[in-house]
């Protein structure tokens, strides 16, 4: 019989060709063995050789010993043993693709950046996505901050915005960057815990550091957990400057929105999704752009003068504020389209290099000396990551913009100057004396009137840590306050000593009394006396919307991903409708069945499944639909994978359609009791349309306080 392959399954090659070969087999050695077709490339060394063997070293007899003469065998060993570089000291684990910017309104008034003068035009762009904290090999839903990594390949060099999805950093000054990095990582007589910063160092060091409560809201919500990078925000976070012809300056801060709106996952999903597939958000990125569904941004700016700056409640160069989108509006400007995977992870995104000093004419610093101090290290971690002052030459890191310099020589050179003149000025003349400055085109700095004492000391104008903090917290909605209250819970029970637990409650104190108490009873802890604040003033701000990822989220099922689950005998005419309305709306959808070799549908037809029941459980997906037969919801109902693919979907508050037939396996599940709203029948094609419309609304959230002991 032949069976229809799952959706988004790759064809096998048609050449598969095996490569071993034993001198045995082939009489005695000596034989070249044979390449999969006429066309296949010769083996070569990295000079070039041709190799004849590449399955046996070079030995004395067959059973005696290796000869140091086997070049090849030491060149491949050798080769291997260097393979690795060090990893990122923080953003280890990160995911890269390639894009475009595209100008939708031009800032031609404000900036002479090139890449903001001509509506219209594509700039060529690579972003990276990251993790924190944790090593190259952690998992994707480590609750963290994602690094947002852009390089626009501007027509006048590279521009490098090296942002994070949350507006705001832990801290103010660059100077305090290792102690936060690493309290955060692994404690370092034991090593560990890996990629999560519930433990003492972490929290023992924010306890004492009041500037990053606002920041400790944000990573406290869902926003340390998104569903997919495609369904996150990505901010610039400082302040920088654009700066006309005239070196007029406009302050301005970046936001990246995407298209899709924000979701996240919730805690306990992301805890099992990092054990089903600690992939998840690098797969999915990958499986987006592969399939044509390409994910996108909008670019946004918030231009200010200096006169806003004086008048605006903080200081602009706190890295620890934001500026609400209520008081002064994202005005969008482009677009930003990821649509090529690498073709070399390696060569691309692990060798690519982001340094916050990467700016074209027309954009600059700011004074924010979290900025300042950035300047200076990302240039500094590349030398020793990439090894050579040369890592500008690697492919993924050179401008695609004319360059021109005296700039010779080190390690691995690839760009060599040609000509007699390596030095400026020079009397070569015009065509051989290489390039000169241009005062005009070149990148000119705003010139700033700055003067003072040489001080090290924190302005009094950053000295609020809470009114913003407990704007966050009032402008989201009751399920995300409880979500940032459970996380800190959970986070803080994992702290041994109990002072740093009373000490973050009473900067809790400070920022909401409801949740400071909800937090000090879910530890059961008594409540301590709030902190003293560096400014005792506490300003109640008015909510702001944009920070609610619930109050932004998808429109639509564009863009997320239904699970369905299959047996022998499954209602062909169901599936059909179900997947072509998913497909309808831009959604994906994942065949689960007890064998994914195929199951037999009940008009006969076969159909390959994407995962095993315990490969695929329904934390992978952002909603589900049991659709197995009555002989098939028998057979599940006995089976733990099964049983805990709708209980999780439950749990996790995920819209759930339920097939004429599946009732044994809700019952098994112990859920056929609870069954609510977010539980829609799904017997015939019929029922498709509300089921997909339920869907939309993400999450059925209403269901929380059913499944949490926290929320009774
Ligand atoms: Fe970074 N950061 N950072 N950072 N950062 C690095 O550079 C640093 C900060 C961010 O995908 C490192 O190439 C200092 C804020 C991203 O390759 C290093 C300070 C923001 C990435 C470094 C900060 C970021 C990095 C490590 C405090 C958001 C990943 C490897 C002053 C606006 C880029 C590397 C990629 C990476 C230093 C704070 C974002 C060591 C000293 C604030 C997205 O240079």
């Amino acid at each position: 019989m032949k069976v229809a392959a799952p959706p988004g399954a790759a064809p096998l090659p048609a050449d598969v060709a095996l490569s071993h070969s034993f001198a045995e087999e082939q009489g005695g050695g000596g034989e070249t063995h044979q390449s999969a077709g006429g066309d296949v490339a010769t083996l070569t060394t990295q000079n070039g050789v041709p190799v004849s063997d590449d399955q046996n070293s070079l030995k004395q007899g067959a059973r005696g010993p290796t000869l140091i003469e086997d070049f090849h065998f030491r060149e491949k060993i050798f080769h291997f043993d260097h393979e690795r570089i060090p990893e990122r000291v923080v953003h280890a684990r990160g995911y890269g693709a390639h894009g475009f910017f595209e100008l939708t309104d031009s800032l031609a008034d404000i900036t002479r950046a090139d890449l903001f003068q001509r509506v219209g035009e594509h700039t060529p762009a690579f972003v990276r996505f990251s993790t924190v904290a944790g090593s190259k090999g952690s998992a994707d839903l480590a609750r963290d901050v994602r690094g947002f990594a852009v390089k626009i390949y501007t027509q006048e060099g590279n521009w490098d915005l090296v942002g994070n999805n949350i507006p705001v950093f832990f801290i103010q000054d660059a100077i305090k960057f290792p102690d936060l990095i690493h309290a955060a990582k692994p404690e370092p007589d034991r090593g560990f815990p890996q990629a999560q910063t519930a433990h003492d160092n972490f929290w023992d060091f924010i306890s004492l550091t009041p500037e990053s409560m606002h920041m400790i809201m944000w990573i406290m919500s869902d926003r340390t957990i998104p569903r997919s990078f495609r369904f996150m925000e990505g901010f610039g976070v400082h302040t920088f400057r654009l700066l006309d012809a005239e070196g007029k300056s406009t302050f301005v801060k970046f936001h990246w929105k995407p298209k899709l709106g924000l979701q996240s996952v919730v805690w306990n999903e992301a805890v099992k999704i990092n054990g089903a597939d600690p992939d998840f958000h690098r797969r999915d990125l990958w499986n987006a752009i592969t399939a044509g569904d390409f994910p996108e941004w909008e670019l946004g700016v918030q231009l200010f003068d200096e006169a806003f700056a004086e008048t605006f409640d903080f200081d602009v160069l706190d890295p620890t504020k934001i500026i609400p989108e209520e008081v002064l509006p994202v005005r969008p400007i482009g677009r930003l389209v990821l649509d090529r995977v690498v073709d070399n992870f390696f060569a691309e995104t692990e060798q690519v290099a982001f340094c916050t000093q990467n700016v074209p004419p027309g954009i600059d610093f700011s004074n924010d000396p979290l900025l300042q101090g950035r300047n200076f290290s990302y240039l500094d971690t590349q030398l020793k990551r990439l090894g050579s002052t040369n890592f500008t030459h690697i492919p993924i890191n050179a401008p695609k913009s004319p360059v021109a310099n005296f700039q010779q020589d080190g390690h691995m050179a690839m760009r060599n100057p040609v000509g007699r003149a390596n030095y400026e000025p020079n009397s070569w003349g015009a065509t051989t004396g290489g390039p000169r400055e241009d005062p005009v085109r070149g990148f000119r700095s705003y010139a700033e009137v700055a003067e003072g004492p040489k001080l090290r000391i924190r302005p009094e104008s950053f000295a609020d840590h809470y009114s913003q903090a407990r704007q966050f917290y009032v402008s989201q909605t009751a399920i995300e306050q409880k979500h940032i209250g459970d996380a800190l819970v959970f986070e803080l029970s994992k702290v041994e000593r109990a002072d740093i637990r009373a000490r973050i409650v009473s900067h809790l104190l400070n920022i909401d009394g409801d949740l400071a108490a909800t937090v000090a009873d879910g530890l059961a802890l008594p409540l301590p006396q709030p902190a003293q604040a560096a400014r005792p003033t506490i300003m109640d701000l008015p909510p702001s919307a944009a920070l609610s990822i619930v109050g932004n989220g998808p429109e639509s099922f564009e863009g997320r991903k239904l699970g369905i689950l299959l047996t022998d005998g499954s209602d062909a005419a169901l599936l059909a409708a179900l997947a072509g309305a998913v497909e309808k709306e831009g959604g994906v959808y994942e065949l689960i069945a007890p064998k994914v070799g195929a199951v037999t549908l009940s008009d006969g037809s076969a159909m390959a499944a994407n995962h095993k029941v315990d490969g695929g459980p329904s934390v992978l997906f952002d909603a589900v639909a049991v659709l197995p037969s009555a002989r098939g919801a028998a057979l599940l109902a006995i089976d733990k994978s099964a049983k805990d693919f709708v209980s999780d979907a439950f749990a996790h508050c995920k819209f759930i359609g339920i097939g004429a037939d599946a009732a044994p396996l809700f019952d098994k599940a112990g859920l056929s009791d609870d069954l609510d709203e977010g539980c829609l029948p799904l017997g015939s094609p019929k029922d498709v349309g509300a089921f997909l419309a339920a869907c939309k609304r993400v999450r059925h959230w209403p269901r929380e306080q059913a499944v949490d002991l926290d929320a009774q």
